[in-house]
């Protein structure tokens, strides 16, 4: 073989894979060329029959001719694979796509979410308020005596001597009352602070929903009415329950609802402490204290108050034993829910 014929080889291949435009027809120039039985391969196996004296410069022309050859191959390739990759026809839309984890509601707003919802269901409106409170409203206007213990240093959380951190939602009905006028009938759900040892069963900060309704002629059996279709609603239809008499400043009289235990449905186990019962919420008839220092007559007006800790329905919802995983945000109990 001569240079001329070489130089026709290269020309002839330099046309081919100009016009090469997929990756296909590049495989089949690769076969045609660079394969066992490729033309460039041919070459080299007809080396053997080239006289001795002219096999050192012909064997210099064919590997220049293959160096070349390959370095070009290579360089389509790259080029069809970045243009392949961008070309939007060759995308398969049936593939499963990649799986991103995104949040969900916590279990603790969850809960929120029902028992409001529920709420709203029996006619209640929602309020909040200021989480910085004076001791006017978390106390003194709840009725709570000046020698009352909540009010020591070692319950709450004081900011000052005037301020504190609110230790239960309850005054936002004071500041309620103070703008308007009987009916009303809504809850209060939020943050609340408590300066106590913590443990399972308490945390510095929970969150409660607490409830008033007031009008002329609220009874006690309403109170018990609306908070049985609650428990109902929200433990299922089944549940048993029980008043207790109970205690508590700004009510009279009080009690305490309790629902069957949920564990061992009655029967007395460690989680209700052998007694059958677990205690849901506290209520009561507004103390007719209160209804003074918001300037209501309490001849004309009655209602019935209430207040429940969330984190505690839902415990006792979903059998959790310990308060403080809500805020550990450990995503083996938060993707439980
Ligand atoms: C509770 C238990 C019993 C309550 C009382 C009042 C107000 F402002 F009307 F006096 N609001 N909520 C109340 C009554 C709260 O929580 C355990």
């Amino acid at each position: 073989m001569q240079q001329v014929e070489l130089d026709q080889i290269r020309k002839v291949f330099d046309q081919e894979i100009e016009n090469i435009s997929s990756s296909g027809e590049l495989e089949q120039l690769r076969i045609k060329y660079f394969s066992r039985n490729g033309i460039i391969t041919r070459l080299f196996d007809e080396l053997k029959s080239v006289p001795v004296e002219e096999k050192p410069a012909y064997g210099k022309l064919l590997n220049t001719l293959r160096t070349q050859a390959t370095e070009e191959f290579n360089k389509k390739k790259s080029l069809l694979e970045s243009g392949e990759s961008n070309d939007l026809s060759k995308l398969d839309l049936t593939l499963p796509g990649k799986i991103f984890n995104i949040g969900s509601k916590h279990i603790l707003t969850q809960t929120l979410y029902e028992i409001k919802s529920i709420f709203k269901g029996l006619g209640f409106s929602i309020y909040d308020g200021p989480e910085l409170e004076s001791d006017y409203y978390n106390f003194e206007a709840l009725n709570f005596p000046a020698d009352h213990p909540a009010r020591d240093m070692q319950d709450t959380f004081f900011v000052s001597e005037k301020f504190l951190l609110r230790t239960h939602t309850t005054p936002v009905q004071i500041r309620i009352m103070e703008k308007e006028q009987p009916p009303i009938r809504a809850i209060m759900p939020g943050r609340v602070y408590r300066n106590e040892a913590i443990s399972s069963r308490s945390y510095c900060m929970f969150h409660q929903v607490d409830g008033i309704y007031i009008d002329t002629d609220v009874s006690f059996a309403e109170l018990k009415g609306t908070l049985v279709s609650f428990a109902h609603q929200f433990y299922g239809e089944g549940l048993k329950y029980r008043f207790r008499p109970s205690f508590f400043p700004f009510t009279e009289p009080s009690a305490e609802m309790d629902i069957t235990c949920y564990i061992c449905l009655g029967k007395g186990c460690r989680v209700c402490k052998y007694s059958g019962w677990l205690e849901i919420l506290g209520c009561g008839m507004v103390d007719p204290n209160v209804f003074k220092n918001v300037d209501y007559d309490s001849d004309k007006y009655t209602g019935y108050a209430f207040g429940m800790g969330i984190e505690r329905i839902a415990m006792l919802k979903y059998g959790i034993d310990d308060i403080r995983i809500f805020f550990e945000n450990d995503l083996r109990f938060l993707k439980q829910f």
